[in-house]
């Protein structure tokens, strides 16, 4: 698919339902998996370093640890496996406990606030099980209408079940949809879904995305006024 050049993005679009991924697009909370995760495998014996965190993005918290015992060359019986998906959890939740506002990633607020005051409905499509508490946190609740979290779902990313569920609850067709991702694996899931994916990160990692930007201090009005079908 690839990054689509600027002349194409000058064309309206006309999306009526945007859907966020969380971790990566709204909040950094990447680093706070990464240090929980990296206490369990100190535990455990090894070493767990920020390159392979990268395998761990939009990945489900039971997925991750499989990819880390993985890792570390480790077999547990199921109640280890339990024990320490209830330990790394806990950890993650001490971690982000102090959370606030000033956590959001640049520019989220102004996007929510452009996309709401256009009256396009917002959803949440996360892997995470804590989605909602960190929404909570950080004080976005209120612009979604639709939140669909790792509670809800039971087909990891990159199977578009989190997205067409979204969609579902906002009652817009999943191609009238974009999504907002910074994982390759939830980039192949909006794919999936025939959704209009949006990458926010590395144009080279996130290289299946329909259009690519570093983060939302890159997208300007003209191109979310054409997301939504209309001339600036
Ligand atoms: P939790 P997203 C994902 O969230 C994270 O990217 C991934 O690293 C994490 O393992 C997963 O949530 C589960 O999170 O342990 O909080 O349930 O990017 O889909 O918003
Ligand atoms: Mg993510």
């Amino acid at each position: 698919m690839g990054r689509t050049d600027f002349n194409e993005s000058l064309k309206p679009m006309k999306k009526t339902g945007f859907i966020f991924d969380l971790d990566g697009v709204i909040v950094d909370t990447a680093k706070y998996h990464y240090l929980a995760w990296r206490k369990l495998a100190n535990e455990l014996g090894f070493e767990f370093t920020q390159e392979q965190n990268e395998l761990f993005k939009g990945v489900s918290r039971k997925r991750c640890l499989e990819i880390l015992l993985e890792i570390g060359g480790i077999k547990a019986t199921q109640q280890q496996f339990n024990s320490w998906l209830v330990e790394k959890n806990e950890d993650y939740l001490s971690l982000i406990e102090k959370m606030d506002e000033s956590e959001v990633l640049p520019d989220v607020q102004k996007v929510l606030q452009f996309l709401k005051k256009h009256n396009m409905p917002l959803g949440l499509g996360s892997a995470s099980k804590n989605a909602r508490p960190i929404l909570e946190k950080v004080k976005l609740m209120d612009y979604f209408d639709t939140i669909v979290d790792g509670t809800q779902v039971t087909k990891a990313k990159p199977d578009p079940e989190v997205f067409l569920l979204a969609a579902a609850q906002m009652g817009i067709a999943p191609r009238e949809c974009t999504v907002f991702e910074d994982a390759v694996a939830g980039i192949e899931a909006a794919n999936n879904a025939g959704m209009l994916s949006i990458g926010i990160g590395d144009k080279k990692v996130l290289s299946e995305a329909k259009f690519v930007f570093a983060d939302f201090t890159e997208m300007g009005d003209q191109f979310l006024s054409r997301l939504i079908g209309q001339t600036p």
